[in-house]
């Protein structure tokens, strides 16, 4: 299966000499046109691939960056200030991103709007407006960022692997990290058919079987924004054994099987845990109930807006199903992509598929 991808790309150099500078609908983060001469530096000396429609990819410290992306990354390491109280939420792409900023947010905030449930953001803003990416929305573009116009706590996201997450967050103190950061990941077949799906949409057309086939490819081999998977994935897990005070990892099967406990789980995690009240009245089955799928993809906020770093609302709302790579992957092919997965974790602790 995976020889015959060379072919592929041979067949179709159109597919390596795209620019994403072409590309309307692509998002800045995607793209090669804010990058200092440091970085350019920088990136000449990275080794580099393409993604699978043919856009540079760099990789550094183990890790695959599109240009721009790279460039607010580094921003962030040396820019970024977290305070102690401040909660950062990471993800790789499609592992659960949009879910977990809004309950996080409706957690933490749920006092708040207890008395008027209508006025919540979350019924009028997307959450990835109420929780901003560090290196996809604040830093990209700006050295200092105007952090004062989102409501303290302060929660971030960002889809970095820990190890350069903590270069960013602990500068000035110790190893550990200084605030509290929440993990969130998802198998890797459910991610990638997310992701696939994702890319469709964001560049409004229905790609083909053999673009399908190079992703998938490039998957496996770990190339892809923010991959490999496995490394991301480890760098938290192994993060959480480490401090556990500091970091929470979850996963998104986990959420869908139990919403309550994990809502509760965060709860404490955070140090905002459901009162014996609170769990009487409901306050639980609230968020949940808030936070879900159908709840938040039915909002006309979600159905037709657009977040500040220009995408689509819609994008991020699809089946939120376990077990949807079952549409889209044989037999044969889910089982090429287990093994690499758990070869790649073995030994870890953590089992995943
Ligand atoms: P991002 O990393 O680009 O922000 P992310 O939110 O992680 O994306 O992934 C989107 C997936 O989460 C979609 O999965 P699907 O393609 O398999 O359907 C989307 O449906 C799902 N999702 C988004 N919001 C929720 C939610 N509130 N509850 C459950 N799943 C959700």
């Amino acid at each position: 299966f995976s020889s015959s991808f060379s072919i592929i790309i041979s067949q179709c150099p159109e597919r390596i000499t795209m620019e994403a500078s072409q590309e309307p609908h692509l998002p800045s983060y995607m793209k090669d046109d804010n990058v200092s001469q440091e970085t350019k530096n920088l990136i000449s000396s990275l080794p580099s691939d393409k993604d699978f429609m043919g856009y540079s990819l760099y990789n550094y410290k183990g890790c695959w960056y599109y240009p721009n992306t790279l460039q607010a990354v580094l921003d962030v390491q040396e820019h970024f200030q977290p305070r102690k109280k401040d909660i950062i939420l990471a993800s790789l792409p499609k592992g659960g991103t949009t879910w977990l900023k809004s309950i996080v947010f409706a957690v933490l905030h749920r006092e708040k709007y207890r008395e008027n449930p209508q006025t919540h953001p979350l019924l009028s803003q997307n959450p990835h407006d109420l929780v901003p990416f560090l290196e996809i929305e604040l830093y990209a573009g700006s050295q200092t960022p105007d952090l004062t116009k989102f409501p303290s706590p302060m929660i971030f996201s960002t889809h970095m692997h820990l190890n350069t997450l903590l270069e960013a967050t602990t500068k000035s103190s110790s190893s550990s990290s200084p605030c509290k950061i929440v993990y969130v990941c998802r198998g890797i077949k459910d991610t990638f058919v997310s992701a696939w799906h994702y890319r469709n949409k964001l560049h409004r057309t229905e790609m083909d079987q053999a673009s399908f086939e190079l992703m998938f490819d490039a998957y496996c081999r770990g190339v892809h924004l923010y991959g490999p998977y496995w490394e991301h994935i480890l760098s938290y897990w192994k993060g959480s054994l480490e401090d556990k005070e500091h970091v929470l990892f979850m996963k998104y099967e986990e959420i869908i099987e139990d919403p309550r406990l994990q809502v509760k789980r965060l709860g404490e995690f955070l140090n905002c845990p459901f009162t014996k009240e609170e769990e009487e009245s409901g306050s639980v089955e609230e968020i949940v109930n808030l936070c879900s799928l159908r709840n938040l993809s039915s909002l006309e906020i979600n159905k037709n807006g657009t977040i500040r770093v220009g995408v689509d609302t819609n994008v991020f709302f699809r089946k939120g199903e376990v077990g949807d790579w079952k549409n889209h992957l044989t037999p044969q092919i889910a089982k090429t992509i287990d093994e690499i997965v758990e070869s790649r974790l073995r030994g870890s602790g953590l089992i995943f598929q």
